[in-house]
Protein backbone atom coordinates (compact mmCIF):
# COMPACT_ATOMS: atom_id res chain seq x y z
CA UNK A 1 0.00 0.00 0.00
CA UNK A 2 1.45 3.55 -1.30
CA UNK A 3 2.53 5.73 1.98
CA UNK A 4 0.95 9.22 1.58
CA UNK A 5 1.10 12.14 3.96
CA UNK A 6 -2.39 12.31 4.25
CA UNK A 7 -2.85 8.86 5.32
CA UNK A 8 -0.51 9.66 8.03
CA UNK A 9 -1.94 12.58 9.26
CA UNK A 10 -4.66 13.84 12.07
CA UNK A 11 -7.24 16.34 11.03
CA UNK A 12 -8.25 19.03 13.65
CA UNK A 13 -11.89 20.08 12.23
CA UNK A 14 -12.73 23.81 13.05
CA UNK A 15 -16.37 25.10 13.02
CA UNK A 16 -15.45 28.87 12.73
CA UNK A 17 -18.58 30.32 14.40
CA UNK A 18 -18.02 28.59 17.58
CA UNK A 19 -14.46 28.28 17.74
CA UNK A 20 -13.25 31.79 19.01
CA UNK A 21 -14.11 35.20 18.80
CA UNK A 22 -11.73 37.55 18.92
CA UNK A 23 -14.17 40.70 18.35
CA UNK A 24 -16.85 40.79 20.73
CA UNK A 25 -19.61 40.43 18.13
CA UNK A 26 -19.97 37.29 19.99
CA UNK A 27 -19.14 34.85 16.41
CA UNK A 28 -16.15 32.66 16.15
CA UNK A 29 -13.74 34.21 13.26
CA UNK A 30 -10.31 34.00 11.65
CA UNK A 31 -8.25 36.06 14.27
CA UNK A 32 -9.88 34.04 17.36
CA UNK A 33 -8.87 30.63 15.13
CA UNK A 34 -5.46 32.56 14.60
CA UNK A 35 -4.80 33.60 18.06
CA UNK A 36 -5.60 29.26 18.98
CA UNK A 37 -2.73 28.08 16.23
CA UNK A 38 -0.22 27.25 19.17
CA UNK A 39 -2.99 25.42 20.91
CA UNK A 40 -3.44 23.34 17.91
CA UNK A 41 0.35 22.51 17.72
CA UNK A 42 0.63 21.04 21.33
CA UNK A 43 -2.11 18.98 20.21
CA UNK A 44 -0.18 17.36 17.49
CA UNK A 45 -2.44 18.12 14.75
CA UNK A 46 -1.24 17.75 10.80
CA UNK A 47 -4.27 19.28 8.92
CA UNK A 48 -7.24 21.76 9.97
CA UNK A 49 -10.27 21.53 8.30
CA UNK A 50 -12.21 24.77 8.17
CA UNK A 51 -15.78 24.34 7.55
CA UNK A 52 -16.91 27.21 5.28
CA UNK A 53 -15.59 30.75 5.64
CA UNK A 54 -16.82 31.85 1.96
CA UNK A 55 -19.38 34.99 1.78
CA UNK A 56 -22.33 33.63 2.99
CA UNK A 57 -26.30 35.04 4.27
CA UNK A 58 -25.71 32.28 6.99
CA UNK A 59 -28.97 30.30 6.23
CA UNK A 60 -26.90 27.03 6.77
CA UNK A 61 -23.98 28.82 8.41
CA UNK A 62 -21.63 29.30 5.67
CA UNK A 63 -22.74 25.95 3.74
CA UNK A 64 -25.19 28.28 1.63
CA UNK A 65 -22.01 30.54 -0.66
CA UNK A 66 -22.70 33.33 -1.83
CA UNK A 67 -19.06 34.24 -3.10
CA UNK A 68 -16.64 31.43 -3.29
CA UNK A 69 -13.74 33.72 -3.58
CA UNK A 70 -14.61 36.56 -0.61
CA UNK A 71 -14.15 35.89 2.94
CA UNK A 72 -17.39 36.31 5.07
CA UNK A 73 -17.66 39.48 6.78
CA UNK A 74 -18.78 38.19 10.22
CA UNK A 75 -15.16 36.29 9.86
CA UNK A 76 -13.10 38.71 8.60
CA UNK A 77 -11.15 39.44 5.64
CA UNK A 78 -8.84 38.08 3.03
CA UNK A 79 -5.72 39.34 4.74
CA UNK A 80 -6.96 37.50 8.05
CA UNK A 81 -7.76 34.68 5.76
CA UNK A 82 -3.78 35.06 4.45
CA UNK A 83 -2.53 35.30 8.23
CA UNK A 84 -4.29 32.32 9.42
CA UNK A 85 -2.65 29.88 6.12
CA UNK A 86 0.55 31.40 6.91
CA UNK A 87 0.23 31.00 10.73
CA UNK A 88 -0.35 27.12 10.57
CA UNK A 89 2.21 26.90 7.50
CA UNK A 90 5.06 28.34 9.62
CA UNK A 91 3.82 25.93 12.68
CA UNK A 92 4.00 23.00 9.41
CA UNK A 93 0.33 22.58 9.99
CA UNK A 94 -1.87 22.18 6.54
CA UNK A 95 -5.09 23.84 5.68
CA UNK A 96 -8.02 21.96 4.13
CA UNK A 97 -11.22 24.17 2.88
CA UNK A 98 -14.70 23.31 2.93
CA UNK A 99 -15.87 22.98 -0.77
CA UNK A 100 -19.52 23.20 -1.05
CA UNK A 101 -20.57 22.92 -4.56
CA UNK A 102 -23.45 20.83 -4.88
CA UNK A 103 -25.14 23.86 -4.38
CA UNK A 104 -24.65 27.41 -3.69
CA UNK A 105 -26.42 30.43 -2.04
CA UNK A 106 -29.32 31.92 -3.43
CA UNK A 107 -28.10 34.96 -3.47
CA UNK A 108 -24.75 34.36 -5.38
CA UNK A 109 -24.26 36.47 -8.43
CA UNK A 110 -24.45 32.91 -10.63
CA UNK A 111 -28.10 32.61 -9.37
CA UNK A 112 -29.88 36.15 -9.31
CA UNK A 113 -28.68 35.80 -12.79
CA UNK A 114 -30.06 32.53 -13.56
CA UNK A 115 -33.99 33.24 -12.05
CA UNK A 116 -34.22 36.76 -14.03
CA UNK A 117 -35.26 34.46 -17.49
CA UNK A 118 -35.70 31.06 -19.15
CA UNK A 119 -33.05 32.37 -22.10
CA UNK A 120 -30.42 34.15 -19.17
CA UNK A 121 -26.87 32.86 -20.24
CA UNK A 122 -26.97 31.53 -16.52
CA UNK A 123 -30.19 29.99 -16.31
CA UNK A 124 -28.69 26.44 -16.94
CA UNK A 125 -26.25 26.64 -13.36
CA UNK A 126 -29.12 25.22 -11.51
CA UNK A 127 -31.65 22.97 -11.99
CA UNK A 128 -34.76 24.68 -12.94
CA UNK A 129 -38.27 22.29 -14.22
CA UNK A 130 -41.50 23.15 -14.83
CA UNK A 131 -44.18 22.17 -12.39
CA UNK A 132 -46.82 19.14 -13.51
CA UNK A 133 -50.06 19.42 -12.98
CA UNK A 134 -50.09 22.16 -10.70
CA UNK A 135 -47.55 20.54 -8.51
CA UNK A 136 -43.77 20.46 -7.85
CA UNK A 137 -41.50 18.75 -11.20
CA UNK A 138 -41.31 15.58 -8.66
CA UNK A 139 -42.34 14.28 -5.38
CA UNK A 140 -38.65 14.43 -3.63
CA UNK A 141 -38.26 15.80 -0.07
CA UNK A 142 -35.44 18.07 1.56
CA UNK A 143 -32.60 16.80 3.71
CA UNK A 144 -34.31 19.93 5.45
CA UNK A 145 -37.79 19.26 5.61
CA UNK A 146 -40.30 19.65 3.15
CA UNK A 147 -40.47 19.48 -0.45
CA UNK A 148 -36.98 19.26 -2.62
CA UNK A 149 -38.53 22.23 -4.72
CA UNK A 150 -39.47 26.20 -4.89
CA UNK A 151 -41.87 27.80 -7.12
CA UNK A 152 -40.52 31.13 -8.97
CA UNK A 153 -42.79 32.91 -10.28
CA UNK A 154 -41.56 35.92 -12.63
CA UNK A 155 -40.42 32.80 -14.29
CA UNK A 156 -43.09 30.13 -13.41
CA UNK A 157 -41.01 27.47 -13.07
CA UNK A 158 -39.01 25.54 -10.05
CA UNK A 159 -35.73 25.15 -8.73
CA UNK A 160 -34.24 22.36 -7.20
CA UNK A 161 -32.97 22.59 -3.42
CA UNK A 162 -31.97 19.10 -1.47
CA UNK A 163 -31.44 21.28 1.35
CA UNK A 164 -32.77 24.66 2.30
CA UNK A 165 -34.74 27.15 -0.14
CA UNK A 166 -31.37 29.25 0.02
CA UNK A 167 -29.38 26.29 -1.38
CA UNK A 168 -30.04 26.14 -5.14
CA UNK A 169 -28.47 23.19 -6.69
CA UNK A 170 -26.01 23.59 -8.65
CA UNK A 171 -26.47 21.93 -12.45
CA UNK A 172 -23.26 19.57 -12.80
CA UNK A 173 -24.64 18.31 -16.41
CA UNK A 174 -23.61 21.68 -17.40
CA UNK A 175 -19.99 21.79 -18.55
CA UNK A 176 -19.64 25.42 -18.11
CA UNK A 177 -20.94 25.71 -14.82
CA UNK A 178 -18.06 22.46 -13.63
CA UNK A 179 -15.41 24.47 -14.94
CA UNK A 180 -16.14 27.71 -13.50
CA UNK A 181 -15.68 25.26 -10.46
CA UNK A 182 -12.73 23.88 -11.53
CA UNK A 183 -11.23 27.42 -11.57
CA UNK A 184 -12.42 28.70 -8.58
CA UNK A 185 -10.45 25.36 -6.90
CA UNK A 186 -7.36 25.89 -8.90
CA UNK A 187 -7.61 29.72 -7.84
CA UNK A 188 -7.45 28.46 -3.97
CA UNK A 189 -4.68 26.10 -4.20
CA UNK A 190 -2.89 28.42 -6.19
CA UNK A 191 -3.17 30.35 -2.97
CA UNK A 192 -1.37 27.65 -0.92
CA UNK A 193 -4.56 25.61 0.33
CA UNK A 194 -3.50 21.79 0.96
CA UNK A 195 -6.85 20.26 0.71
CA UNK A 196 -10.43 19.92 0.40
CA UNK A 197 -13.24 18.62 2.34
CA UNK A 198 -15.79 18.28 -0.57
CA UNK A 199 -19.62 18.86 0.73
CA UNK A 200 -22.05 16.24 -0.30
CA UNK A 201 -20.20 15.63 -3.37
CA UNK A 202 -21.94 12.56 -4.61
CA UNK A 203 -24.96 14.16 -4.51
CA UNK A 204 -24.32 16.50 -7.83
CA UNK A 205 -25.28 13.69 -10.45
CA UNK A 206 -28.81 13.68 -10.59
CA UNK A 207 -30.65 10.19 -12.01
CA UNK A 208 -31.87 11.29 -15.96
CA UNK A 209 -35.42 12.86 -15.70
CA UNK A 210 -35.12 13.69 -11.79
CA UNK A 211 -38.07 10.94 -11.66
CA UNK A 212 -40.60 10.69 -8.66
CA UNK A 213 -40.49 8.29 -6.34
CA UNK A 214 -42.86 5.21 -7.45
CA UNK A 215 -45.66 4.54 -5.00
CA UNK A 216 -47.36 8.07 -5.54
CA UNK A 217 -46.96 9.32 -2.38
CA UNK A 218 -47.08 13.80 -2.84
CA UNK A 219 -43.91 13.67 -0.84
CA UNK A 220 -41.41 11.42 -0.32
CA UNK A 221 -37.53 10.54 0.55
CA UNK A 222 -36.02 10.48 -3.24
CA UNK A 223 -31.74 9.13 -2.21
CA UNK A 224 -32.29 6.78 -4.31
CA UNK A 225 -32.10 9.43 -7.42
CA UNK A 226 -29.68 11.37 -6.23
CA UNK A 227 -27.21 9.64 -4.34
CA UNK A 228 -23.96 8.22 -5.85
CA UNK A 229 -25.82 8.87 -9.03
CA UNK A 230 -25.32 8.30 -12.91
CA UNK A 231 -22.14 10.29 -13.60
CA UNK A 232 -20.70 11.33 -10.13
CA UNK A 233 -17.55 8.92 -10.83
CA UNK A 234 -17.59 10.83 -14.54
CA UNK A 235 -17.53 14.24 -12.84
CA UNK A 236 -15.17 13.62 -10.00
CA UNK A 237 -12.56 11.68 -12.52
CA UNK A 238 -12.70 15.21 -14.34
CA UNK A 239 -12.13 17.46 -11.63
CA UNK A 240 -9.13 14.84 -10.33
CA UNK A 241 -7.83 14.99 -13.94
CA UNK A 242 -8.37 18.91 -14.33
CA UNK A 243 -7.26 20.26 -10.76
CA UNK A 244 -6.70 17.73 -8.03
CA UNK A 245 -3.87 15.65 -9.98
CA UNK A 246 -2.01 18.80 -10.44
CA UNK A 247 -1.62 19.92 -6.79
CA UNK A 248 0.23 17.96 -3.63
CA UNK A 249 -3.29 18.15 -1.97
CA UNK A 250 -5.59 15.85 0.55
CA UNK A 251 -9.11 15.56 -0.41
CA UNK A 252 -12.41 14.15 1.63
CA UNK A 253 -15.98 14.05 0.26
CA UNK A 254 -18.68 13.61 2.38
CA UNK A 255 -20.39 11.15 1.01
CA UNK A 256 -24.19 10.52 2.57
CA UNK A 257 -25.59 7.01 1.42
CA UNK A 258 -22.35 6.02 0.02
CA UNK A 259 -21.28 1.99 0.58
CA UNK A 260 -18.38 0.55 0.93
CA UNK A 261 -18.64 -0.21 -2.97
CA UNK A 262 -19.02 2.85 -3.75
CA UNK A 263 -16.03 4.76 -1.30
CA UNK A 264 -13.35 1.83 -3.19
CA UNK A 265 -14.39 3.69 -6.15
CA UNK A 266 -14.23 7.22 -4.66
CA UNK A 267 -11.43 6.82 -2.79
CA UNK A 268 -9.21 4.06 -5.13
CA UNK A 269 -5.76 3.50 -4.66
CA UNK A 270 -4.98 4.82 -8.12
CA UNK A 271 -6.29 8.33 -7.18
CA UNK A 272 -8.31 8.50 -10.16
CA UNK A 273 -11.10 10.44 -7.83
CA UNK A 274 -10.75 11.43 -3.95
CA UNK A 275 -8.41 10.11 -1.24
CA UNK A 276 -11.25 8.98 1.27
CA UNK A 277 -14.74 9.68 2.06
CA UNK A 278 -16.79 10.48 5.04
CA UNK A 279 -19.33 7.56 5.31
CA UNK A 280 -22.53 7.73 7.74
CA UNK A 281 -23.37 4.53 8.15
CA UNK A 282 -21.93 4.60 11.85
CA UNK A 283 -23.73 7.95 12.30
CA UNK A 284 -26.81 5.98 12.26
CA UNK A 285 -26.78 3.15 14.07
CA UNK A 286 -28.71 5.13 16.34
CA UNK A 287 -31.83 6.21 13.76
CA UNK A 288 -34.78 3.78 13.58
CA UNK A 289 -36.66 3.42 10.08
CA UNK A 290 -38.28 6.69 10.16
CA UNK A 291 -34.74 8.07 9.86
CA UNK A 292 -32.22 10.45 12.09
CA UNK A 293 -35.06 11.68 14.36
CA UNK A 294 -36.65 8.39 14.80
CA UNK A 295 -34.31 7.56 17.94
CA UNK A 296 -33.45 4.36 19.17
CA UNK A 297 -30.18 2.65 20.86
CA UNK A 298 -27.32 1.68 18.76
CA UNK A 299 -26.09 -1.78 20.02
CA UNK A 300 -21.94 -2.72 20.31
CA UNK A 301 -23.18 -5.44 18.01
CA UNK A 302 -23.84 -3.10 14.98
CA UNK A 303 -21.20 -0.52 15.87
CA UNK A 304 -18.40 -3.76 15.09
CA UNK A 305 -20.25 -4.98 12.15
CA UNK A 306 -20.46 -1.49 10.46
CA UNK A 307 -16.85 -0.22 11.28
CA UNK A 308 -15.41 -3.58 10.26
CA UNK A 309 -17.02 -3.87 7.24
CA UNK A 310 -15.55 -0.86 6.21
CA UNK A 311 -12.13 -1.61 7.12
CA UNK A 312 -12.06 -4.78 6.07
CA UNK A 313 -14.00 -3.87 2.64
CA UNK A 314 -11.64 -0.65 1.74
CA UNK A 315 -9.00 -2.92 2.76
CA UNK A 316 -6.02 -2.19 0.11
CA UNK A 317 -8.80 -1.09 -2.23
CA UNK A 318 -9.25 2.24 -0.78
CA UNK A 319 -8.64 4.83 2.41
CA UNK A 320 -10.89 5.59 5.34
CA UNK A 321 -11.39 8.44 7.13
CA UNK A 322 -12.32 7.42 11.13
CA UNK A 323 -14.30 10.53 12.93
CA UNK A 324 -16.98 9.62 16.03
CA UNK A 325 -18.56 13.20 15.10
CA UNK A 326 -18.21 16.55 13.50
CA UNK A 327 -20.11 19.85 13.53
CA UNK A 328 -23.59 17.58 12.30
CA UNK A 329 -23.71 15.40 14.74
CA UNK A 330 -24.02 15.05 17.98
CA UNK A 331 -21.13 14.83 20.84
CA UNK A 332 -19.26 11.42 20.49
CA UNK A 333 -18.65 11.19 24.55
CA UNK A 334 -22.57 11.67 25.02
CA UNK A 335 -23.75 10.03 21.86
CA UNK A 336 -21.62 6.44 22.49
CA UNK A 337 -19.66 6.85 25.64
CA UNK A 338 -21.11 8.22 29.29
CA UNK A 339 -20.78 11.98 29.79
CA UNK A 340 -21.98 11.79 33.46
CA UNK A 341 -19.21 9.77 35.90
CA UNK A 342 -17.33 8.30 33.25
CA UNK A 343 -16.75 11.15 31.04
CA UNK A 344 -13.32 11.05 31.34
CA UNK A 345 -12.45 7.29 31.24
CA UNK A 346 -15.24 6.99 28.29
CA UNK A 347 -13.72 9.89 25.62
CA UNK A 348 -10.15 8.54 26.10
CA UNK A 349 -11.48 5.23 25.22
CA UNK A 350 -13.58 6.17 22.70
CA UNK A 351 -10.58 8.41 21.31
CA UNK A 352 -8.56 4.75 21.26
CA UNK A 353 -10.90 2.99 19.90
CA UNK A 354 -11.06 5.38 16.50
CA UNK A 355 -7.72 5.86 16.16
CA UNK A 356 -6.10 2.49 16.23
CA UNK A 357 -8.09 1.69 13.36
CA UNK A 358 -6.77 1.94 9.83
CA UNK A 359 -7.47 5.59 8.44
CA UNK A 360 -7.20 8.90 8.74
CA UNK A 361 -8.06 9.98 12.05
CA UNK A 362 -10.75 13.69 12.21
CA UNK A 363 -11.23 15.41 15.71
CA UNK A 364 -13.74 17.66 15.89
CA UNK A 365 -13.26 20.69 18.16
CA UNK A 366 -13.77 19.99 21.63
CA UNK A 367 -13.63 16.64 21.26
CA UNK A 368 -10.15 16.87 22.58
CA UNK A 369 -11.55 18.28 26.02
CA UNK A 370 -14.39 15.73 26.16
CA UNK A 371 -17.42 18.70 25.57
CA UNK A 372 -20.81 17.15 25.78
CA UNK A 373 -24.07 17.36 24.06
CA UNK A 374 -26.52 20.30 25.54
CA UNK A 375 -30.33 20.56 26.85
CA UNK A 376 -31.19 23.98 25.69
CA UNK A 377 -34.44 25.00 28.07
CA UNK A 378 -36.64 26.12 24.91
CA UNK A 379 -36.86 25.65 21.00
CA UNK A 380 -35.86 29.33 20.62
CA UNK A 381 -32.76 28.79 22.35
CA UNK A 382 -31.60 26.46 18.93
CA UNK A 383 -30.08 28.51 16.13
CA UNK A 384 -30.08 25.49 13.02
CA UNK A 385 -32.16 25.23 10.16
CA UNK A 386 -32.67 21.67 10.03
CA UNK A 387 -33.81 21.50 13.91
CA UNK A 388 -36.61 24.59 13.14
CA UNK A 389 -37.39 23.10 10.19
CA UNK A 390 -37.86 19.50 11.62
CA UNK A 391 -39.82 20.81 14.56
CA UNK A 392 -42.32 22.71 12.18
CA UNK A 393 -42.98 20.13 9.98
CA UNK A 394 -42.99 17.31 12.72
CA UNK A 395 -45.12 19.23 15.55
CA UNK A 396 -46.83 22.55 14.64
CA UNK A 397 -47.91 21.33 11.36
CA UNK A 398 -47.51 17.39 11.90
CA UNK A 399 -49.31 17.10 15.45
CA UNK A 400 -46.38 15.07 16.88
CA UNK A 401 -45.64 15.19 20.24
CA UNK A 402 -43.17 18.33 21.76
CA UNK A 403 -41.52 16.59 24.77
CA UNK A 404 -40.79 13.47 22.24
CA UNK A 405 -39.49 15.50 19.28
CA UNK A 406 -37.39 17.78 22.01
CA UNK A 407 -35.26 14.27 23.25
CA UNK A 408 -34.93 14.17 19.72
CA UNK A 409 -33.40 17.12 19.13
CA UNK A 410 -31.40 16.66 22.69
CA UNK A 411 -29.93 13.57 21.28
CA UNK A 412 -29.42 14.06 17.22
CA UNK A 413 -29.26 17.86 17.14
CA UNK A 414 -26.38 19.67 15.58
CA UNK A 415 -26.09 22.55 17.67
CA UNK A 416 -24.83 19.72 20.30
CA UNK A 417 -21.93 20.53 18.21
CA UNK A 418 -22.28 24.01 17.88
CA UNK A 419 -22.11 25.36 21.44
CA UNK A 420 -18.73 27.73 21.56
CA UNK A 421 -15.39 26.10 22.35
CA UNK A 422 -14.95 26.22 26.27
CA UNK A 423 -11.17 27.91 26.47
CA UNK A 424 -11.41 28.45 30.56
CA UNK A 425 -13.87 29.09 33.03
CA UNK A 426 -14.54 32.61 32.34
CA UNK A 427 -17.88 34.13 31.30
CA UNK A 428 -19.10 32.44 28.15
CA UNK A 429 -15.89 30.07 28.82
CA UNK A 430 -13.59 32.38 27.22
CA UNK A 431 -15.03 31.87 23.40
CA UNK A 432 -16.54 35.94 23.77
CA UNK A 433 -16.67 39.17 25.82
CA UNK A 434 -19.76 39.97 23.83
CA UNK A 435 -23.40 37.63 23.53
CA UNK A 436 -22.34 34.21 22.04
CA UNK A 437 -24.65 33.42 18.89
CA UNK A 438 -25.55 30.59 20.32
CA UNK A 439 -25.69 29.60 24.11
CA UNK A 440 -22.27 27.95 25.79
CA UNK A 441 -22.64 24.31 27.69
CA UNK A 442 -23.27 25.09 31.30
CA UNK A 443 -20.53 22.87 32.42
CA UNK A 444 -17.64 25.11 30.69
CA UNK A 445 -16.12 25.68 34.26
CA UNK A 446 -15.16 22.54 34.64
CA UNK A 447 -15.15 21.35 30.53
CA UNK A 448 -12.17 23.70 29.14
CA UNK A 449 -9.13 24.03 27.46
CA UNK A 450 -6.93 25.83 30.37
CA UNK A 451 -8.01 23.03 33.05
CA UNK A 452 -6.91 20.52 30.26
CA UNK A 453 -3.60 22.08 29.90
CA UNK A 454 -3.21 22.30 33.24
CA UNK A 455 -3.72 18.15 34.34
CA UNK A 456 -1.49 15.95 32.79
CA UNK A 457 -4.35 12.98 32.77
CA UNK A 458 -6.85 15.34 30.69
CA UNK A 459 -8.04 14.11 27.42
CA UNK A 460 -6.27 16.58 25.68
CA UNK A 461 -2.72 15.27 26.37
CA UNK A 462 -4.47 11.70 25.88
CA UNK A 463 -5.15 12.57 22.49
CA UNK A 464 -1.69 14.63 22.33
CA UNK A 465 -0.25 11.08 22.94
CA UNK A 466 -2.58 8.84 20.48
CA UNK A 467 -1.29 12.11 17.74
CA UNK A 468 2.43 11.27 18.68
CA UNK A 469 2.06 7.34 18.42
CA UNK A 470 0.65 7.55 14.96
CA UNK A 471 4.40 9.62 14.19
CA UNK A 472 5.98 6.95 15.69
CA UNK A 473 4.63 3.79 14.91
CA UNK A 474 4.01 2.91 10.81
CA UNK A 475 1.84 -0.01 12.22
CA UNK A 476 -1.00 2.33 13.72
CA UNK A 477 -1.21 3.68 9.89
CA UNK A 478 -0.57 0.81 7.69
CA UNK A 479 -1.67 -2.11 9.54
CA UNK A 480 -4.45 -4.85 8.98
CA UNK A 481 -7.13 -4.30 10.84
CA UNK A 482 -8.97 -7.36 12.33
CA UNK A 483 -11.93 -7.98 14.65
CA UNK A 484 -11.71 -10.11 17.45
CA UNK A 485 -13.92 -11.59 20.18
CA UNK A 486 -16.70 -10.37 17.98
CA UNK A 487 -19.36 -12.15 20.83
CA UNK A 488 -18.18 -10.10 23.24
CA UNK A 489 -20.87 -8.14 24.89
CA UNK A 490 -18.70 -5.54 26.46
CA UNK A 491 -15.68 -5.48 24.63
CA UNK A 492 -14.66 -4.32 21.39
CA UNK A 493 -11.07 -5.52 20.46
CA UNK A 494 -9.50 -5.67 17.38
CA UNK A 495 -5.60 -6.34 16.03
CA UNK A 496 -3.11 -4.62 13.88
CA UNK A 497 -0.79 -6.87 12.15
CA UNK A 498 2.08 -5.16 9.79
CA UNK A 499 4.98 -7.43 8.64
CA UNK A 500 5.99 -9.30 12.00
CA UNK A 501 4.33 -7.01 14.24
CA UNK A 502 1.04 -6.87 16.22
CA UNK A 503 -0.91 -4.49 18.05
CA UNK A 504 -4.19 -5.57 20.36
CA UNK A 505 -6.55 -3.00 21.14
CA UNK A 506 -9.04 -4.01 23.45
CA UNK A 507 -12.29 -1.35 24.58
CA UNK A 508 -14.55 -1.98 27.18
CA UNK A 509 -17.85 -0.57 25.94
CA UNK A 510 -19.32 -0.25 29.36
CA UNK A 511 -19.32 0.15 32.99
CA UNK A 512 -19.10 -2.91 34.24
CA UNK A 513 -15.97 -4.40 34.57
CA UNK A 514 -15.01 -6.51 31.67
CA UNK A 515 -13.10 -10.02 31.70
CA UNK A 516 -10.98 -9.70 28.36
CA UNK A 517 -9.31 -13.39 27.28
CA UNK A 518 -7.79 -13.39 24.08
CA UNK A 519 -8.40 -16.25 21.48
CA UNK A 520 -5.97 -19.36 21.51
CA UNK A 521 -4.58 -18.25 17.98
CA UNK A 522 -2.78 -14.96 19.17
CA UNK A 523 0.29 -16.19 20.29
CA UNK A 524 2.76 -14.34 21.95
CA UNK A 525 5.88 -14.70 24.30
CA UNK A 526 4.70 -11.30 26.13
CA UNK A 527 2.52 -7.70 25.65
CA UNK A 528 4.20 -4.06 26.45
CA UNK A 529 1.52 -1.54 26.70
CA UNK A 530 1.37 1.59 24.39
CA UNK A 531 -0.81 2.96 25.86
CA UNK A 532 -3.87 2.54 28.59
CA UNK A 533 -7.06 5.13 29.72
CA UNK A 534 -6.17 3.95 33.36
CA UNK A 535 -2.53 2.99 33.45
CA UNK A 536 0.92 4.29 32.39
CA UNK A 537 4.06 2.47 32.09
CA UNK A 538 5.33 -0.30 29.47
CA UNK A 539 4.44 -3.33 31.64
CA UNK A 540 5.62 -6.77 30.14
CA UNK A 541 2.83 -8.62 30.73
CA UNK A 542 0.79 -11.74 29.56
CA UNK A 543 -2.65 -10.64 29.47
CA UNK A 544 -4.68 -13.87 30.44
CA UNK A 545 -7.97 -13.36 32.14
CA UNK A 546 -7.32 -9.33 32.08
CA UNK A 547 -9.96 -7.41 33.86
CA UNK A 548 -10.69 -4.07 31.94
CA UNK A 549 -12.59 -1.51 34.26
CA UNK A 550 -15.52 0.52 33.49
CA UNK A 551 -14.60 2.14 29.78
CA UNK A 552 -11.23 0.68 30.32
CA UNK A 553 -8.93 1.07 26.71
CA UNK A 554 -5.78 -0.54 26.38
CA UNK A 555 -3.34 -1.21 23.72
CA UNK A 556 -0.64 -3.95 23.65
CA UNK A 557 2.13 -4.63 21.00
CA UNK A 558 2.87 -8.46 21.32
CA UNK A 559 6.40 -9.68 21.30
O1 LIG B 1 -24.21 17.87 5.44
C1 LIG B 1 -24.74 16.93 4.52
C2 LIG B 1 -25.70 16.03 5.17
O2 LIG B 1 -25.88 14.90 4.80
C3 LIG B 1 -26.48 16.65 6.25
O3 LIG B 1 -27.83 16.64 5.83
C4 LIG B 1 -26.31 15.83 7.46
O4 LIG B 1 -26.55 14.49 7.15
C5 LIG B 1 -27.32 16.30 8.45
O5 LIG B 1 -27.05 17.66 8.64
C6 LIG B 1 -27.17 15.48 9.70
O6 LIG B 1 -28.43 15.38 10.22
C7 LIG B 1 -23.47 18.89 4.78
C8 LIG B 1 -22.90 19.81 5.85
O7 LIG B 1 -22.01 19.07 6.66
C9 LIG B 1 -24.06 20.35 6.65
O8 LIG B 1 -23.59 21.16 7.73
C10 LIG B 1 -24.92 21.18 5.71
O9 LIG B 1 -26.06 21.63 6.41
C11 LIG B 1 -25.38 20.33 4.51
O10 LIG B 1 -24.32 19.62 3.90
C12 LIG B 1 -25.95 21.24 3.42
O11 LIG B 1 -24.90 21.98 2.88
CA1 LIG C 1 -16.24 37.78 15.98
Amino acid sequence: MEKKWWKESVVYQIYPRSFKDSNGDGIGDLQGIISKLDYLKELGVGVIWLSPVYESPNDDNGYDISDYKAIMDEFGTMEDWEELLEGLHKRGMKLMMDLVVNHSSDEHAWFIESRKSKDNPYRDYYIWRPGKDGNEPNNWTSFFSGSAWQYHEETDEYFLHLFSKKQPDLNWENPVLRNEIYDMMKWWLDKGVDGFRINVINLISKEDGLPSTPGGKKYDWGGDYFMNGPRVHEYLQEMNREVLSKYDMMTVGECPGASPEDAARYANEEGTELNMIFTFEHMDLDSGPGGKWDVKDWTLADLKDVMTKWQKDLEGRGWNSLYLNNHDQPRMVSRFGNDQEYRVESAKMLATFLHMMQGTPYIYQGEELGMTNVKFDSLEEYNDIEIHNMYREKVTEGGEDHAKIMEAIYRKGRDNARTPMQWDDSEHAGFTIGTPWLKVNPNYKEINAENALKDPSSIFYYYKELNRLRKEHDIIVYGTYDLILEDNPQIYAYTRSLGEEKLVIMCNFTKENATCTLPEDIQYESASLLIGNYVEGTAEERLEGLQLRPYEARVYRLN
